[in-house]
């Protein structure tokens, strides 16, 4: 019953018969947080990537009463186009949108949510949302946290932006059990920017070493998820002051503007955009595409053997 919810595109439906990789793509990045059409043509650059290192590409969402597994290059440019339309779909959110034939885009808790019920390992996204600053008020912590951990699906990111608490967002992930490890770096990234100051306990330095510790939780029957986080490539990394500076006076703007709940991170992520003359952008995209390649490096090796 639960499967014919699901609409999997055709290429992705053989490359999970025939034990062949795929691997999830987020859209709500493609819808919310990008404009057009930069969001468009990064979209689909990303996709051409995961295609070269063999492996079939899903970007996830709901559309039409179905929870998609693989969206067609029509719809890509749809949602691309008129991304405002689609509902921020968290994992929460599929049930009321498949009811109501309301179509979505998925945040990271509802591609790793997708991606668990098509039985996919391994998904692809810029940043993860966390725990905001401030919220031993707002109480306001992203779903993608809670669903890293209840679904066992690899999310390979560049850590959080600093619009979130980054101290916080590790406690959180470390209470509910979530792996971290880092891709060639010890520090925990902070998206734009290169490295934190936080350490992390575990690294690798290969794709394969990062598949063999997947498939060691696998083993061990791990319930969970698991984080890896792939820093922005150093030429792009842009400093900490620089966007610190700014995402103050955005966060002055929330507050003025009593800005809370799904809206917050859209609007801060906007603001930072427009406030930062396309730097932001700029290194946006190329850490997606670096994380489109990973994503896709270590879908493959997860096929492997990793002795
Ligand atoms: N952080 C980014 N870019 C994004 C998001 C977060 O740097 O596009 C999006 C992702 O879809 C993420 C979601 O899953 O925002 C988290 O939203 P919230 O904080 O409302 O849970
Ligand atoms: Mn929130």
């Amino acid at each position: 019953m639960r499967q014919t919810l699901l609409s999997i595109e055709p290429e992705v439906q053989e490359a999970l018969k025939y034990n062949k990789p795929a691997a999830a793509m987020e859209s709500s990045f493609i819808a919310h947080g990008l404009p057009y059409p930069q969001n468009y043509h990064l979209a689909l650059e990303m996709l051409e990537i995961i295609r070269e290192h063999g492996v079939v590409p899903a970007v996830t969402a709901v559309i039409d009463g179905k929870i998609k597994i693989g969206l067609s290059m029509n719809q890509i440019e749809e949602m691309s186009f008129k991304g405002g339309l689609y509902f921020k779909a968290s994992a929460s959110d599929f049930g009321a949108l498949l009811a109501a034939g309301r179509d979505g885009a998925t945040t990271v808790a509802g591609t790793i949510y997708a991606a668990s019920l098509a039985g996919i390992k391994a998904c692809v996204t810029g940043g993860i949302g966390g725990v905001h600053r401030g919220a031993a008020q707002s109480l306001d912590i992203s779903q993608d946290l809670t669903c890293l951990s209840r679904f066992p699906v690899t999310v390979v990111s560049s850590g959080v932006k600093s619009i979130l608490d980054l101290k916080l967002t590790l406690e959180y992930l470390e209470t509910n059990g979530v792996p971290i490890i880092g891709y060639r770096t010890g520090y925990f990234p902070s998206f734009y920017t290169h490295q934190s100051s936080y350490e992390l306990h575990h690294s690798v330095d290969s794709s394969r070493k990062a598949a063999r510790m997947i498939k060691m939780y696998e083993l061990l029957g791990w319930q969970g998820g698991i984080l890896i986080v792939n820093p922005v490539p150093q030429k792009d990394s842009l400093s900490e002051e620089f966007i610190n500076c700014i995402i103050e006076k955005g966060l002055k703007e929330v507050r003025e503007n009593n800005i809370r709940g799904k809206m917050l991170t859209p609007f801060l992520l906007n603001y930072l955009s427009q406030e930062s003359g396309g730097q932001c952008l700029k290194t946006n995209i190329s850490l997606l595409k670096n994380n489109a390649e990973l994503g896709a490096k270590i879908s493959r090796d997860l096929l492997g053997n990793n002795k």
